[in-house]
């Protein structure tokens, strides 16, 4: 009898392709979540699995000591595997629980490395490193020489940007889950091809239109409610205006949900979000160069000015240097 399976993944291609090769080994049903959900999620799901595999969740500075109690509570096996920055109070520990953890290489790659599937299945992991920006680790250096790399990069850009077109169509990102778990191509799986299409002219739709909706201050370009996705109003509002970083945010159930984005490695994104969001009653953090908080409406302009007030002393004190920065030409 196979044990009963449970995956909490993220939603995005690293956590889809994670979730995939995850799948591909051990079987079971995926949930998507986010940091903030992961406790709650666990609550709601876990109950009648035998194993929990948590992939691709940074862990959340308010919740995580609820989680940690939760994990030990839980009368299965927990494997989590993760590459976000750990919580300044710490990280997870329970005797039915394996903490796989490092920075730098995405999650679909950890789990890759860990899991030990066929080798077929390391081209999904190379979706999620592309999808992630994270192609700088050793692994992914090897593994980009057995594979053609033109038909890669195209079967990930389809991969990424329908999961961006997807959004929070969880039923439809479980069927890609099951595809990519059969090491299906994404241009093969019904939509995805067209759904990539129109996210691609969605998107540069949104750069042509930024210098209208892009404001700024010293530091910071922002963008409120872009028509496409924040990560990428974000991305390209720093890069038109030539500041250090881009912000923006989009209105979701009563809160703005935001994304941030660098190309300076002096400065830490992570660290920046996870007290600035906390000081306004939000949550924040991710990778240094790529983060997301998500913040009380009325909060936005103290926010920004917290964050412009972190990202000056980063600058100042010059103390965060980043040497992994990935490169975004790719
Ligand atoms: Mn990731």
């Amino acid at each position: 009898m196979p044990v009963k399976t449970l995956i909490l993944s993220h939603g995005d291609a690293d956590g889809v392709t994670a979730a995939a090769i995850a799948k591909s080994v051990l079987g079971g049903e995926v949930v998507f979540t986010h940091p903030a959900g992961l406790l709650g999620d666990f609550r709601e799901f876990a109950k009648g699995f035998e194993r929990v595999v948590v992939l691709d969740i940074s862990l959340d500075e308010a919740t995580l000591h609820l989680l940690n109690e939760e994990l030990r509570a839980f009368p299965g096996n927990v494997i989590y595997i993760d590459h976000h920055p750990l919580p300044l109070s710490g990280a997870l520990s329970a005797p039915n629980l394996e903490f796989l953890h490092e920075e730098g290489p995405c999650a679909a790659e950890l789990v890759f490395r860990f899991l030990q599937p066929s080798w077929e299945m390391s081209r999904v992991a190379l979706y999620g490193a592309i999808g992630d920006y994270a192609l700088a680790s050793p692994w992914v250096k090897k593994a980009l020489e057995k594979w053609d790399i033109k038909s890669l990069v195209m079967q990930a850009g389809v991969l990424v940007l329908a999961l961006d077109g997807l959004g929070r169509n969880y039923q439809a990102k479980r069927s890609v889950v099951e595809s990519l778990a059969r090491n299906e191509l994404p241009s093969k799986i019904p939509g995805l091809l067209q759904l990539a299409a129109e996210q691609s002219a969605a998107i540069e739709k949104m750069r042509l239109m930024l210098p209208e909706l892009v404001k700024t201050t010293d530091l910071l370009a922002f963008v409120i409610n872009p028509p496409a996705s924040v990560g990428l109003a974000a991305f390209y509002a720093a890069v038109i205006t030539a500041k250090p970083v881009g912000v923006s945010v989009e209105e979701k159930k009563g809160m703005y949900v935001g994304s941030v984005r660098t190309r300076d490695p002096r400065i830490n994104l992570n660290l920046a979000l996870r007290e600035t969001a906390l000081k306004v009653g939000g949550s924040g953090g991710g990778h240094s160069f790529a983060a997301g908080f998500r913040i009380p409406l009325d909060k936005l302009s103290n926010f920004l000015l917290l964050l412009e007030e972190a990202i000056n002393n980063q600058l100042e004190s010059g103390a965060n240097v980043n040497t992994s920065l990935p490169s975004m030409e790719m």
